[in-house]
């Protein structure tokens, strides 16, 4: 086993230290298997039983690894592999099990997974390192079923009260405290408690660009910030058919013009900002009834802080007109949000190093998507590692990434990760 001194000065792994590509995709494969979806991905939303089977099978594999686990009051859980120096902060890599209802194989599932080959590899290698290294997932990411996204990464950094959290409740009104204690998943440790001395996430990228420029690696150094904002139309119920045109109350038309003006308003601040609903509801969502009331989701996003104020503000004020001109009233209630963030110089730099160790093609990116990284950057040093996927989809079933793109993509991870763990030859 080589290492070198890396730019950073610490114990670099030498560049023919791998991870075993394969063992990491059968390890994927396998744990598509809990939560299947109905066209291929996987359906294994936060806190179903499916959730509960597959955090079984990762604490699993963890503890055949050799790890401790640990497991916070958010769920989140820690597979903890000492280090030489026990008075050393651990160095975390993660991300989340949980997926999107309509979600792929490997949105969340990479990440966690590529940490655990890291443990696994470090074994086969018999390598200790002076940091222990932490695999970590992180409860509910998605948002889906209980908004917002990142929600337990939130509470570990801070951004949210736990209290908060445990009283979200979801569409048919089970609230997460309770679920999760449900699902047999909420542990004792203080969440947030746990100091780390960095952390890294290996993500898809869930966007076209890595694969558009024949690019392995994607070194994310910025994330853009989020915006949800739920807007709720109140009209009348109606007859569709016996109801003249001109005294409807149209909740259902007012959301569409809303939505062409969320549209407009994203264009506006192209190439980068973007906007769009991927949550809406319809009362009583009946074939012969005018819609009394929509709910729905506004998601902007945007690398800039004043164009997602900007786009808000407009949101609300032409959302204002088009509902007053139809007789319609409108509220508003941000549900999600969090500012573009800046990741940590030094791991980015120690994922830059890696790719050129490792001879990867390599390119810095914006992340569209939010991660749990995105909170975590708030008390650690981050960093993310992303790799491409096909066509850049994801949030889809059909979403689909190479078993090159997770290896090359996890061999960054593990000589990122390593290196900030310091070798002990
Ligand atoms: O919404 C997001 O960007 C993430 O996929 N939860
Ligand atoms: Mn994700
Ligand atoms: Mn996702």
């Amino acid at each position: 086993m080589s290492n070198q001194n890396s730019s950073s000065g610490k114990n670099a792994p030498g560049e023919n230290l791998k991870i075993d590509g394969a063992r990491l995709w059968d390890s994927l494969m396998e744990m598509a298997k809990i939560g299947p979806g109905i066209a291929g991905g996987n359906n294994r939303q936060t806190l179903t039983d499916e959730d509960g089977e597959g955090r079984a099978l990762f604490a699993s594999w963890c503890k055949a690894a050799g790890c401790t686990m640990g497991l916070d009051q958010m769920g989140n859980m820690f597979a903890h592999r000492p280090g030489t120096d026990p008075d050393a902060l651990p160095v975390y890599v993660g991300s989340h099990l949980d997926t999107q209802p309509t979600g792929g194989k490997y949105d969340g599932v990479l990440g966690v997974l590529g940490g655990l080959e890291i443990i696994r590899s470090l074994n086969d290698l018999g390598i200790k390192t002076k940091h222990p290294i932490v695999v970590t997932n992180f409860t509910n990411e998605e948002g889906t079923r209980y908004a917002p996204a990142m929600l337990s990464s939130g509470v570990f950094a801070g951004i949210h009260t736990q209290d908060w959290a445990y009283g979200r409740e979801d569409a048919d009104g089970k609230a997460f405290g309770d679920e999760l204690k449900r699902i047999g998943w909420r542990g004792d440790e203080e969440t947030g408690a746990r100091k780390m001395h960095a952390f890294f996430e290996l993500h898809i990228e869930q966007g076209p660009i890595l694969e558009a420029e024949n690019c392995d690696i994607g070194v994310v150094t910025h994330g853009q910030g989020l915006s949800w904002t739920q807007v709720t139309i109140t009209g009348k119920d109606s007859h569709t058919g016996s109801t003249p045109m001109p005294m409807r109350k149209d909740a259902g038309l007012g959301m569409a013009r809303v939505l062409e003006l969320v549209n407009e308003i994203a264009l506006s601040h192209a190439p980068h900002a973007v906007g769009a609903a991927g949550h809406i509801d319809a009362y009583p969502n009946s074939r012969n009834v005018i819609p009394g009331k929509t709910v729905f989701t506004i998601d902007f996003r945007s690398p800039d802080l004043s164009v997602i104020e900007d786009m808000e503000a407009r949101l609300k004020a032409g959302a204002k007109t088009i509902c007053d001109d139809m007789g319609l009233d409108v509220e508003f209630e941000k549900v999600g949000g969090f500012d573009p963030v800046t990741f940590d110089e030094g791991c980015v730099s120690a994922v830059r190093t890696a790719a050129q160790r490792l001879g990867l093609s390599h390119m810095d990116l914006i992340s569209g998507a939010g991660h749990d990284a995105c909170w975590i950057n708030r008390v650690a040093p981050t960093a993310m590692v992303m790799c491409p996927c096909v066509d850049g989809l994801s949030h889809n079933e059909a979403e689909e990434i190479s078993p090159a793109w997770a290896e090359a993509g996890a061999n960054v991870l593990f000589h990122a990760v390593v290196e900030t763990a310091e070798i002990v030859a």
